[in-house]
């Protein structure tokens, strides 16, 4: 590793690593050699958004010491580039101690854009009310700071009752259709549905849910030339499978995997976007702990190809990556 003012060179050769490598100092640029794209801590359940020019990559940060089993994820991190292989990585903008209702689990999240405004939907654990829940927060800055939006979890088990567990209230995807129509998904064992109001920060009608093969977790729905896609994460280990509609509120026509097993990762999660020109697949996986990947996971980006009548080719997980974008 080539340290110079601000530059992180990672020049480590995947096969070669087999831990995190040191930290590095808050808006330090990293020029990513190829997946995963992150080497100097851990991050997993990516979230990407468009904005200015601009990708704002959104993690959670797997925190667990080494060859730890289980989840230990207390904050969020962000990262921007203009090219998809120049990344700065900002300071932490979102911890779970921001909501004073959570109490642990910095899980999966997404941040969307409107009239200016950044809302960061995320998923914790509640402190008061047994289960995972979401809640949103707000920023005037892609890169925070976020501070929660309401003061109390957007949702909650209590609104759930589909799945009988009470972790199915994790994994906020979100969406802005194009008449002004807010929607968010989410769930674990049951994809639910609700539209939000145009304050971004209340549920706006009743929570419905949405039937797909084999659904697991880790929604993301996204548009493309008029068609809708709700990918997500299928069995487990996980696969990333997806279905399409013409309408945001279906009905989904399931279209198959998109994604097999990633690596040493027992779980999935993917973000799809499109940036000049090229379209993304950003997902997880374990490639940095050989022994414990599932709890040590680590963001990489890889090309997403549409066919002429919309459905969408298998990715092709690479060790290279992506290339820098003109
Ligand atoms: O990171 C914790 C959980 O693992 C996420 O919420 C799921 O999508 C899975 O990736």
């Amino acid at each position: 590793m080539k340290i110079s003012k601000h530059i992180l060179t990672l020049t480590i050769a995947l096969g070669c690593l087999t831990s995190v490598q040191a930290k590095i100092k808050p808006d330090t640029v990293i020029h990513a050699t190829g997946n995963p794209i992150i080497r100097h801590e851990y991050t997993a359940d990516p979230a990407a958004m468009v904005y200015k020019g601009k990708v704002y990559l959104y993690t959670g940060h797997d925190e667990a010491p080494a060859n730890q089993n289980g989840y230990v994820m207390h904050n969020w991190t962000c990262f921007s580039s203009p090219d998809m292989v120049t990344w700065t990585e900002h300071p932490s903008p979102l911890n779970v101690k921001n909501f004073s209702w959570a109490k642990a689990d910095a899980w999966a999240s997404q941040v969307i854009e409107r009239d200016g405004k950044f809302y960061w939907y995320v998923a914790v654990e509640h402190a008061t009310i047994p289960g995972k829940a979401i809640g949103v927060a707000v920023s005037d800055s892609p890169l925070g700071p976020f501070k929660d939006a309401r003061g109390t979890a957007l949702v909650t088990n209590d609104m759930t009752t589909v799945a009988k567990h009470p972790w199915d209230d994790i994994d906020p995807t979100v969406i802005i259709d194009k008449d002004g129509q807010a929607y968010l998904f989410w769930g674990n064992g049951v994809c639910y549905y609700a539209k939000l109001k145009a304050n971004m920060t209340e549920l706006d009608g009743p929570i419905k849910t949405i039937s797909l093969p084999h659904y697991t977790e880790a929604p993301w729905i996204h548009e493309h030339n008029g068609w809708y896609y709700l990918s997500y994460a299928y069995e487990f280990p996980e696969k990333i499978a997806y279905a399409m509609s013409r309408n945001i509120n279906g009905p989904y026509v399931y279209k198959g995997i998109l994604n097999e097993i990633a690596g040493n990762s027992n779980t999935n999660h993917q973000a799809i976007i499109e940036f000049k020109g090229k379209n993304y697949f950003i997902y997880h996986n374990g490639a940095l702990v050989p022994d414990a990947g599932s709890f040590h996971r680590s963001v990489c980006i890889d090309y997403l190809y549409y066919n002429k009548d919309g459905t969408i080719k298998r990715v092709v997980m690479t060790s290279e990556g992506v290339k820098k974008v003109k």
